[in-house]
């Protein structure tokens, strides 16, 4: 299996994240992607490349054109206000407000972010950029024929719409490998997110589409978040109607519990018959990940990915969340692991 890795990554880490009313170092943080990196060396896999450079067309399709300006520029704009901290947003286009972009960059942060414990920094615009170049190039191996690839992520991307950032999130690194996958061919692509958050961003960008199928397991909104996306009665709208599939899973949720919901996921997808199938590999399901309320232990990721493997298609591993830092690598590489059968 490639590995397609970059440690342009780096470039993304802010010192703070807004949390329990404190500014804490933030969980995602760098040493998410050496313990993966280390694992996966551990484990026998070396088959690592770097990613090739990003093409624009598929991400103009996922995101706007405001939207990229704005990540673009946000830097710039911040530091030419001369404020010294890191730039986070402070005030929301919420109920009733009007939805129009301002001048000020106070403005367009509020205006962009749907969350505000994810600062933009000096080098985040250049990590998104990478990210995605990470997925995109794991998606042009499988669409020359590859079976399977994992694209290390770092920054993650699922709770990113095409106009919103927040949840640590920028580019949506999976929606812009869909589209890639659609532009090269594909009829009918899907994507499975098992990240213990709902992938907001992903099913937004694709709710009214019917040539993605959308399906995720998550922590239910009324309890997690994002908190306003992911309940079970939002299946799609128009052309996407019946392609967005959420499992809204309840604090404490086992295995047990998780992968019945998993087979039912599984079993959508295995009748909808994508061309490709990608996973928004997110491991904060793991019973002791910091900021989530699942019960998963190490060896169930094995058989998830074991599990995954059974439906038999090209299979896209594109990393999302999780924050128990020591044992990431161990249930990354074990969803991997089992998907080969390993
Ligand atoms: N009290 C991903 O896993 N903060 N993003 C939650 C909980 C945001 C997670 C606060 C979590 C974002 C990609
Ligand atoms: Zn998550």
């Amino acid at each position: 299996m490639k590995i397609i890795s970059s440690e342009d990554h780096r470039k993304h880490f802010p010192k703070g994240e807004l949390f329990g009313g404190e500014f804490v170092r933030p969980f995602e943080c760098p040493e998410r992607w050496e313990h993966i990196v280390n694992r996966l060396k551990v484990c026998g896999f070396d088959d690592f490349a770097a990613p090739d450079p990003l093409d624009w067309a598929p991400v103009r399709k996922i995101h706007t054109g405001p939207f990229l300006e704005f990540l673009k520029n946000a830097w710039a704009m911040w530091e030419a206000e001369g404020f010294n901290g890191e730039a986070v947003p402070t005030v929301f286009a919420a109920r009733r407000m009007q939805q129009r972009e301002p001048n000020h960059i106070d403005g367009k942060l509020g205006y962009f972010s749907m969350a505000l414990e994810t600062a933009i920094t000096a080098g985040t615009w250049e990590a998104a950029q990478a990210s995605a170049a990470i997925a995109q190039t794991g998606q042009r191996l499988i669409s020359a024929g590859a079976q399977t690839a994992f694209s290390l992520c770092r920054p993650p991307g699922h709770h990113a719409a095409s106009d919103l950032y927040g949840g640590y999130c920028f580019l949506n690194n999976a929606a812009i490998a869909a589209q890639g996958y659609l532009d090269a061919g594909a009829k009918r692509v899907a994507i499975l997110d098992p990240d213990f958050h709902h992938g907001n961003g992903t099913q937004d960008i694709f709710y009214a589409r019917g040539d993605v199928l959308f399906v995720s397991l998550h922590g239910d909104p009324m309890d997690a978040f994002p908190h306003f996306l992911g309940f079970a009665d939002e299946t799609g709208s128009g052309p996407g109607e019946g392609f967005n599939v959420n499992y809204p899973l309840p604090p404490g949720t086992p295995y047990s519990v998780w992968g019945d919901a998993l087979n039912q996921g599984l079993e959508r997808i295995r009748n909808y018959s994508p061309d490709v199938l990608i996973i928004s590999l997110g491991v904060d399901t793991y019973e002791n990940d910091p900021i989530s309320f699942f019960k998963l232990k190490s060896d169930d990721f094995t058989d998830y990915g074991a599990r995954i493997a059974g439906v038999g298609l090209p299979t896209h591993f594109v990393m999302e969340g999780g924050y128990a830092v020591e044992e990431i690598g161990t249930n990354t590489v074990n969803v991997l692991q089992g998907y080969l059968g390993a």
